[in-house]
């Protein structure tokens, strides 16, 4: 999507987070094509998974440890609510970025977002830059300030 990644570049530079945007030049879709382009471990890829509140329709964002799994219940007894996955297209609408390249950071308005608190034992993560091709590193701990993101543990 166009402009994509220069929103997730300024918003970087807003939250003081220097970051080098790098297009792999073949998928990074998936965590699995993620680690291999960037030569890291399926667990050090941040996962954004957009959920959609049932009751309030609003949109939640849970950065995950490539390797993990969201436990619904945690997130929910978090958010309050219950929550379904939300469809692409919304996705798309409401956050400006197309599944596969859903980044941290730059989304069109704000979203809730939580961090897996395993996210925090790596020395280093890579995450969606806003498109199915683009990454960026970072520490967790500053990735996860940058984000806004409350620490929780919500893997399975
Ligand atoms: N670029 C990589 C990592 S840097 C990436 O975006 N990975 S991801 O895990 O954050 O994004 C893919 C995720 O999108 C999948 O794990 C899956 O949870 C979600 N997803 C895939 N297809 C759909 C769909 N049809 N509807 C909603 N979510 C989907």
């Amino acid at each position: 999507m166009a402009g994509s990644i220069e929103r997730v570049t300024k918003a970087a530079k807003e939250a003081g987070l220097e970051i080098e945007v790098k297009r792999m030049g073949a998928s990074t879709r998936t965590s699995q094509e993620a680690a291999a382009q960037c030569g890291c471990s399926v667990a050090q890829i941040v996962k954004s998974l957009i959920f959609q509140g049932e009751t309030s329709d609003g949109l939640y964002l849970f950065l995950m440890q490539g390797s993990s799994r969201l436990d619904l219940r945690k997130a929910e007894a978090l958010t309050g609510e219950p929550l379904k996955r939300a469809d692409p297209r919304l996705i798309r609408e409401r956050t400006g970025f197309a599944i596969g390249g859903v980044s941290p950071i730059g989304h069109m308005s704000a979203v809730k977002t939580y961090a897996e608190n395993g996210l925090l034992l790596h020395e280093t993560v890579w995450a969606a830059a806003g498109a199915h091709d683009a990454v960026f590193s970072a520490r967790p701990n500053t990735l996860v300030a940058a984000a806004r993101a409350t620490v929780a543990d919500i893997a399975e």
